[in-house]
């Protein structure tokens, strides 16, 4: 009689563990979701999300970059513990992972879509990822099963495949799923359903499009990633024929679109000022059209979740590896520790425990993630994660104790954009970085100048700010056992 009750107890236990449904974007920056207050776009599923949980309006990453970014959301720990610092290390997948753990703990786990981490994912019991960036159309796909080659617009295969996914199980055990897209990553291809889009609209531009950088700091001057100089014409601008990859019947709808506007700028040959805003909005809106595809995503993951009675026991999370420039600062890309990269998005459903409609300001970072899904699911984090569980936040409370500080390296230099290496830390106030390979440092006031323009760093009013803040990098650089190499060669 007894161990019949527990093991009913034990069933209801592990029927009551939420699933967990991770939605993973590349380089969406939050300034591009209507819930966060955009004025280019609108995105009504995200929105939804929005409306239905909770939206971090301070969301970070440790390291602007795709790969290294996924390493850190798997580990729970910061590059350098990781061994991830830039793209194009293989991943070490030996190592321990969250997915790992939630399967040791009865969950049931699986990946679809972008991985990027060049080893095959482990962890999993299913996965299905594209080869390496992944096109937008007609995707190569690996699964354990070997390799598949897809006809289609890559956004509605990964959310297809998710769905077919859910749909397929059979298991009873709670299930932990990140769908991950390879949108709106480079060169932004837009998806045969909303190529059209934006047409004939003019796209607000950003305050800074057209910031030069010429009395500022020598990397930012001269890195690669401006709107002015740094579009390659054919793909990122779309000039010429359409991509190779494309079939004929998309080639044909490409062409269509791309084909009369072309002729314009052939004919027109803009120059100047005027080049810089016919780029922007070129860019702009190809990106956004991206966009509208992940946000027609997001609303059809919600709608079966609904129509299949899995929303009320599921958790669904909205996060991108990093943020980008939206023409911000003259520049498109992500790297720098700048404000729009560093942010990411991050919207969490967790229906009975977040407040509807809810937000907080409390500063969370992707370090944070894999510590919040093991506590969702009820499984201990390992002591050696670096993070801070966000499931306090969720459940509505303010710790006092909440992080002040958050700790930022990049290490990708030289490499494509050419931006330097660079480490920092922010607070809710200032901003220290640190381009540890020059000597060189940046001071920022967010709450006077929150896009970065006047480095104070030099300016003897803030020299007991700047002395505070280097006092915090070193902390925070022994606290994440970053402190032995060169961007820990300074004197506090
Ligand atoms: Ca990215």
């Amino acid at each position: 009689m007894l161990t019949s009750l527990a093991a009913a107890a034990a069933i209801t236990g592990a029927q009551a563990r939420p699933n967990i449904i991770f939605i993973f974007t590349d380089d969406h920056a939050s300034h591009a979701i209507s819930a966060y207050g955009s004025v280019i776009n609108q995105t009504p599923h995200l929105d939804r999300l929005a409306d239905d949980g909770m939206l971090f309006e301070n969301a970070f990453v440790t390291n602007s970059i795709c790969a290294p970014s996924r390493a850190v959301i798997l580990t729970g720990k910061h590059s350098h513990i990781n061994g991830h610092e830039r793209n194009g290390r293989i991943f070490n997948g030996a190592q321990q992972t969250f997915p790992k753990i939630l399967r040791k703990n009865g969950y049931e786990t699986a990946v679809i879509g972008k991985w990027h981490l060049r080893s095959d994912p482990t962890g999993f019991d299913h996965y299905d990822v594209l080869l390496g960036q992944g096109p937008y159309y007609n995707p190569v796909m690996k699964s354990k099963e070997g390799q598949k080659k897809h006809t289609g617009y890559t956004t509605h295969i990964i959310t297809e495949k998710t769905i077919d996914w859910l749909d397929a199980r059979e298991s009873d055990k709670p299930f932990m799923l990140m769908m991950q897209h390879k949108a709106p990553h480079r060169e932004w291809e837009p998806g045969p359903d909303h190529i059209g889009k934006f047409e004939g609209e003019t796209i607000p531009e950003p305050p800074d499009l057209f910031e030069t950088w010429e009395d500022r700091n020598f990397y930012a001057v001269n890195n690669e990633m401006s709107i002015r100089k740094h579009f390659r014409m054919w793909r990122d601008l779309k000039l010429g024929e359409a991509p190779p990859s494309l079939n004929e019947e998309q080639a044909k709808l490409w062409n269509q679109h791309y084909g009369p506007r072309n002729a314009w700028y052939e004919t027109h040959k803009p120059q100047g000022d005027e080049l810089i805003r016919w780029m922007y909005q070129r860019y702009i809106k190809d990106y956004l059209r991206c966009v509208q595809s992940v946000d027609d995503s997001v609303g059809q993951v919600m709608d079966y979740l609904e129509e299949n009675g899995l929303d009320e026991n599921t958790i669904v999370i909205y996060n991108s590896d990093q943020g980008f420039y939206l023409g911000d600062y003259g520049w498109y890309d992500k790297r720098w520790m700048y404000e729009p990269s560093m942010r990411s998005p991050l919207i969490v459903k967790w229906p009975g425990v977040t407040e509807a409609g809810s937000r907080t300001d409390l500063m969370a970072q992707n370090l944070d993630l894999a510590q919040t899904f093991l506590e969702m699911a009820g499984a201990d984090a390992p002591n050696d994660m670096q993070g801070e569980s966000l499931v306090p936040v969720l459940r509505g409370s303010e710790p006092d104790d909440w992080r002040g500080t958050l700790y930022y390296h990049y290490y990708e230099y030289p490499a494509v954009h050419m931006v330097p290496k660079h480490c920092g830390v922010r607070t809710d106030r200032f901003k220290l970085i640190f381009y540890y390979e020059s000597n060189e440092w940046e001071l920022y006031d967010l709450k006077n100048d929150p896009r970065e323009k006047t480095n104070l760093y030099a300016d003897p009013t803030w020299s007991g700010i700047a002395q505070n803040m280097k006092r915090l990098l070193k902390a925070e650089q022994i606290k994440y056992e970053d402190h032995k190499g060169p961007q820990a060669n300074f004197v506090v």
